[in-house]
């Protein structure tokens, strides 16, 4: 039987495991990315485990997230981050450098070769023919000494594309048109992989776009062909020596097949509060609108934001509208900025701001109270711009241009001209912003610094066997971790100080969960579907950890948040009998007797509810590796075993 890309790249790089769908593989990583706001905890882990320098071929810490720095905090992250990596052997992308995903996409990628990255949009890079996979900073610490990267073998979905993209449609109306019709939860356990005669037509940043917010279906990651096109844009990056062709064979076998004719589909919009709460545009025209913001890893490249400047000539934004624009890195911001683009985008009133992820995180320009706001960006959870009751709606740069000049949703098709963004044939390069590690004989001199804010890494001990705990808190479908931990201006300088930002765990869904969690001498949290989709930020496992959290019982895990808990040690349990979930309140008392031995043994686990008087069969699901990392209480004690 053939394979597809990217079982080619598992077999390439498979440590452990079989390549069985459904069973547990480890393999071996070629890159590493984090950002800052995961990127302190992965590397305060990294040190913790003693190893001097990284093993990977190339690991790369970017500064994007935290850049307001409205106090000491960021800036003392930044500097700590910048000290560890010159010291431990780790490129150092300096802030104003720009978003994570681009920067690697266009510096660092390389088809055929795995990047696990601290951050849920790692797969950005499998636009250009990456294995690429959004991990807990913790995995990523253990990638960067060495270690194999765990994932379950995933199920592979073929979408095939044919014809071409209408003007104006863009590859955002692709990957929404994925997303209406997978879902949020639609991925998870899959790598979707794209193929047929549309994949030509698609520049890599187009097929980065689409990649990017594969992260969105819930998938462990989403892959594109490299070929021609991919080595035009390595040879404009000044990189084709990493090129190398990468097709699925004629034969290979998909678990599932999604065709999609590009020719047929408009501009869409992914409306409040999910990105995959599709309608047309069409069907939004109208609507008034208050806020376009345009940027973000999804669509920031140079050709995305020439299309935005194309449409903004000679013309003002709308009274009622504020336009922002953040350029997804330098390299794209120069560029805009020599060849004049950048005049017209500030001459039509754009609010242009430095080249790092802003909005998108909730780091300035959240919109007016019920305000409706028009993004380029990938997710629309409530309250991540925040403002929360602000519309948030995910659009191409297309109709997010069009309608920041009328001032109200419009579909861009109208404003077709026939105009058509060239690739250039060479992009400005110029590395000057990321910084070398230090060599092997210079690096014992490298003195990490801290700042007050960095605070250890919290301490975990084994499992006990017993555990008589409380339920502390019950929660839908559908939690993100922007619920359990949010971000924003006010939080994300908090990401290094575990004690700190605790203090607003879950205060979206209720502002008393983390007094009483601290109060109760143990607890469990109740959740129902998709429990954690979203970002891969680690910190929506610690917090709960500080808090006392000992197990999460839901109906159904997102990936990356399971494999969080496991590595903090938090014992995550399925509902056998989802009715169960219906049975308990805030408040029951929860006993689970001799634990240990029951994860051990790997059958169900029998969980007690003692207020109710009833018993509950769950399921754990844990391989014999997660089991000894829950039993050693988390991750870093079981790597630090040895
Ligand atoms: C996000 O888009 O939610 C983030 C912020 O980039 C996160 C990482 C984080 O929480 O630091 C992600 O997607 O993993
Ligand atoms: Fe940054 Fe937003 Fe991309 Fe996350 S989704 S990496 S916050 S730009």
């Amino acid at each position: 039987m053939g394979l597809s890309i990217a079982e080619k790249i598992i077999k390439n790089h498979l440590v452990s495991g079989e390549m069985d769908k459904g069973t547990d593989i480890g393999i071996k990583i070629d890159q590493t990315l984090t950002q800052d706001a995961t990127g302190t905890m992965a590397y305060l882990e990294f040190e913790a485990m003693g190893i001097d320098r990284v093993k990977t071929e190339r690991s790369v810490a970017y500064i994007d997230h935290n850049t307001l720095q409205t106090g000491f905090e960021n800036a003392d992250d930044h500097r700590f981050i910048q000290t560890v990596c010159k010291k431990h052997g780790i490129y150092f992308s300096r802030p104003g450098n720009g978003i994570c995903h681009q920067v690697h996409l266009e510096r660092f990628s390389a088809p055929g070769k795995t990047l696990i990255g601290s951050d849920s949009h790692t797969p950005t890079g499998g636009g250009i023919g990456m294995l690429a996979i959004g991990a807990g900073g913790l995995d990523v610490a253990v990638a960067m000494g060495g270690g194999a990267y765990y994932i379950t073998m995933p199920k592979i979905v073929n979408v095939q594309l044919s014809g071409k993209l209408s003007e104006n449609v863009s590859a955002k109306d692709i990957i929404l048109e994925v997303l209406r019709i997978m879902s949020v939860k639609g991925g998870v356990g899959k790598i979707v992989e794209y193929s047929g005669e549309g994949v030509k037509t698609l520049t890599v940043p187009q097929r980065a776009t689409i990649t990017n917010m594969g992260a969105e279906l819930g998938a462990t990651t989403s892959i594109f062909p490299s070929d021609e096109n991919t080595l035009e844009f390595l040879k404009a990056q000044g990189r084709e020596d990493v090129y190398i062709e990468l097709q699925a064979d004629e034969d290979a076998e998909y678990d599932e097949i999604i065709k999609i004719d590009l020719s047929t589909l408009e501009p869409l919009a992914a409306c409040p509060h999910s990105p995959d709460n599709i309608k047309t545009v069409r069907e939004l025209e109208g609507m008034e609108i208050n806020q376009v913001c345009i940027g973000s890893c999804t669509n920031s490249s140079f050709t995305d934001l020439m299309k935005v400047a194309h449409i903004l000539k000679g013309k003002t934004v709308a009274d009622g509208v504020s336009l922002a624009i953040a350029p997804g890195s330098k390299q794209v911001l120069n560029m805009l900025a020599q060849n004049g683009a950048l005049s017209d985008i500030i001459d039509a009133g754009a609010r242009v701001l430095e080249s790092a992820c802003g909005p998108c995180i909730g780091m300035g320009q959240s919109p007016n109270s019920k305000g409706v706001s028009l993004r380029t960006f990938n997710r629309n959870f409530l309250g991540r711009s925040g403002t929360k009751d602000a519309e948030i709606y995910l659009v191409s740069p297309e109709t997010a241009a069009v309608s920041a000049l009328t001032g109200v949703f419009t579909d861009p098709r109208k404003y077709a001209d026939g105009y058509e963004v060239e690739m250039p044939k060479a992009f400005l390069i110029n590395d000057n912003m990321i910084i070398e590690p230090a060599s092997v004989e210079e690096m014992d001199k490298i003195k990490v610094l801290r700042g007050p804010n960095i605070k250890e890494f919290p301490k975990t001990t084994e499992l006990e066997n017993d555990l008589s705990i409380t339920c502390a808190l019950k929660v839908e479908d559908n939690i993100t971790t922007d619920h359990i931990m949010p971000a924003g201006a006010k939080i994300l300088p908090l990401r290094s100080n575990i004690p700190a930002i605790s203090e607003y765990c879950f205060t979206v869904c209720d502002p008393e969960f983390p007094a009483r969690a601290k109060a109760l001498s143990g607890s469990i949290i109740v959740g129902g579907q998709n429990y954690g989709q979203g970002s891969s930020r680690e910190h929506a496992a610690l917090a709960p950890l500080y808090l006392g959290v000992k197990i999460v019982l839901v109906k159904s895990f997102a990936r990356i948040h399971r494999a969080n808990l496991i590595n903090a040690g938090i014992v995550p349990l399925e509902f056998i009998n989802e009715n169960d979930y219906d049975t308990i309140a805030l408040g029951d008392h929860i006993a689970v007797e001799n634990i240990r031995k029951q994860i051990e043994d790997g059958g169900d686990i029998t969980v007690i509810n003692k207020t109710k008087n009833l018993t509950y069969k769950t399921k754990c699901a844990l391989t014999d590796r997660m089991k000894d990392i829950i039993l050693s209480g988390g991750l870093l004690n079981y790597t630090m075993k040895g």
